[in-house]
């Protein structure tokens, strides 16, 4: 099959994996477009589908010069399908099958725990879009209006990415996990997204950013495991959706970092040092800093559950087969099969959290978990320069494990932010203090109006450091008729 590392760009469909030679696929691609298309205009952002919008195109999938920029209305966007170059002579990196050929087809046996990952993997692509359909609206600037365009349209192309996967690797029984894909909605009574964070709001732009930073990074762990993978082309798919995911997470870090940047200039400017004063700090139109934790809480916690339950079956058998290794498992020093090692899980025993050694293999997603929360902690770190420059004494922290849990170990206990068991009065009581409340929220989608002169920002958020493609502080990203 024709591959190579340009992108085919004359069909329908951009593509390097040679659709113009596979009849079959591209028929099946084809097909489900136009259904595509219709979810994305009627589920994807709302309003300025016909505004153009400075995007990134994927033109290329080596690692020099990938993308190109330019005006795209979003509709018209080259979705298309990308993988990373073959590594010639390519190995399975772990599991029983360590050292064979990776596997250029589906393994039959494999079949039903590959289709489980895949449509996984692939519903949380559209769900993400969903979840923020409404944002444009109050955009804080057109900047950022452009860089939520952005990570939708590529939450979309990883949707094609899955799909093409099953389309090609699975027959009929592909085709219909991809109509399905289509058919799901984010928080629908009768027919909700897979996982738990995905049917959840993303009212305002705060819980924007936390979702790019916190659970985007899920989607890194969780690519970056499947891109281990035995069977070649998830492996190659993933690891070209990992370079378009860098952004997201940047979007969320960035996001973050500006909106606790005009929080301190603005507590600065008006000679306040108690970051509790919050009735005076809102009164600025800033959002005080206990809040932001809040924010953070809650969406670090709902991430921690999309790791699954911290012994799981599905887990060792997954890693086992080939399908999904750990966290850099081509970096990682052992057996890479762990049929006899151990790993410490934290889990709560007669009304303490307690750490204790399980077999290595039915530990997998807490070690995934694990390796998150310190990627996490380090964005984090990040966060809390600009405090340490303004002088403010706060710092924002990643709360415990066991905080706001509802799959897993934790899943039966309620916790303080350090990991505290509290009773359900306490937790009831003490709630509001954890977690936004009703009035938190209020307040932040208070400020939530949006600035679309190019090159002005909501009062609540500072300016980027540098425009995307090092435009000008006044450039117009996206073109809106009034
Ligand atoms: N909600 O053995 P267990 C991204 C179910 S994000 C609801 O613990 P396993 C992105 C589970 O399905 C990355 N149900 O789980 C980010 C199972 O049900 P069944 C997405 C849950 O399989 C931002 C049962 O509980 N990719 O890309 O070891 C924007 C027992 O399961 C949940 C992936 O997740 C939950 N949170 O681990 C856009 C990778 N957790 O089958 C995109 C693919 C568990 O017994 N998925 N359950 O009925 C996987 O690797 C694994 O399926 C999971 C769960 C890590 C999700």
């Amino acid at each position: 099959m024709p591959e190579s590392s340009q992108i085919d760009y004359d069909g329908l469909i951009p593509n390097n994996v040679g659709l113009a030679q596979d009849l079959r696929v591209r028929k099946a691609l084809e097909t489900w477009h136009p259904g595509y298309i219709d979810w994305w205009k009627s589920m994807g952002p709302e309003g300025f589908q016909n505004a153009p919008v400075y995007l990134r195109t994927a033109v290329g999938v080596g690692s020099e010069g990938w993308a190109k920029f330019g005006f795209v209305k979003m509709p018209e966007y080259r979705w298309g399908i990308l993988l990373a170059p073959a590594v010639e002579g390519r190995t399975i990196p772990f599991g029983a099958h360590k050292g064979e050929p990776a596997w250029q087809e589906v393994p039959g046996e494999y079949r039903a725990m590959l289709r489980r990952l895949l449509v996984i993997q692939g519903d949380t692509e559209p769900a993400s879009v969903e979840q923020q359909r409404h944002l444009a609206a109050t955009a804080p600037s057109l900047y950022d209006m452009r860089n939520l365009f952005q990570v939708n349209v590529e939450e979309g192309r990883h949707l094609w990415a899955m799909v093409y996967l099953l389309q090609k690797y699975f027959g009929r029984d592909g085709r219909e996990e991809a109509d399905d894909l289509l058919r799901r909605r984010s928080g629908d009574q009768d027919t909700p997204r897979m996982l738990g964070a995905f049917n959840e709001q993303t009212p305002d732009w705060l819980s924007f950013f936390m979702f790019t930073f916190f659970t985007d990074r899920d989607g890194k762990m969780q690519l970056s495991a499947l891109a281990q993978s035995g069977f070649d082309p998830l492996s190659r798919t993933c690891r070209f959706m990992l370079t378009e995911e860098a952004h997201h997470m940047f979007v969320g870090e960035t996001g973050v970092t500006r909106v606790i940047q005009r929080t301190a200039e603005a507590m600065k400017e008006a000679g306040i040092d108690d970051p509790y004063d919050i009735e005076r700090i809102r009164s600025l139109g800033a959002i005080d800093l206990p809040t932001i934790q809040k924010k953070a809480n809650l969406h670090f916690s709902l991430t921690l559950d999309l790791f699954g339950n911290e012994i799981s079956t599905n887990a060792a058998n997954s890693f086992n087969a080939g399908l999904k290794g750990r966290y850099r498992e081509d970096k990682l020093e052992d057996d890479h099969q762990l049929t006899s090692s151990v790993y410490p899980v934290l889990r709560p025993r007669d009304g303490k959290i307690i750490r204790e050694d399980v077999p290595a293999l039915s530990a997998l997603n807490m070690r995934l978990r694990d390796d998150y929360v310190e990627d996490a902690a380090n964005g984090v770190v990040r966060w809390n320069r600009v405090l340490e420059r303004a002088g403010i004494s706060f710092r924002v922290n990643l709360p415990h494990v066991a905080f706001n849990r509802h799959i897993g170990e934790f899943s039966t206990i309620q916790t303080d932010t350090e990991g505290n068991i509290l009773s359900s009065d306490d937790w009831h009581a003490r709630r509001k203090s954890m977690l936004p409340s009703t009035e938190d929220n209020l307040f932040i989608s208070s400020l939530m109006r949006t600035s679309r002169q190019p090159g002005t920002y909501a009062g609540w958020i500072a300016p980027p450091r540098h425009g995307i493609d090092n435009m000008p502080g006044d450039f117009e990203y996206v073109h809106i008729e009034n």
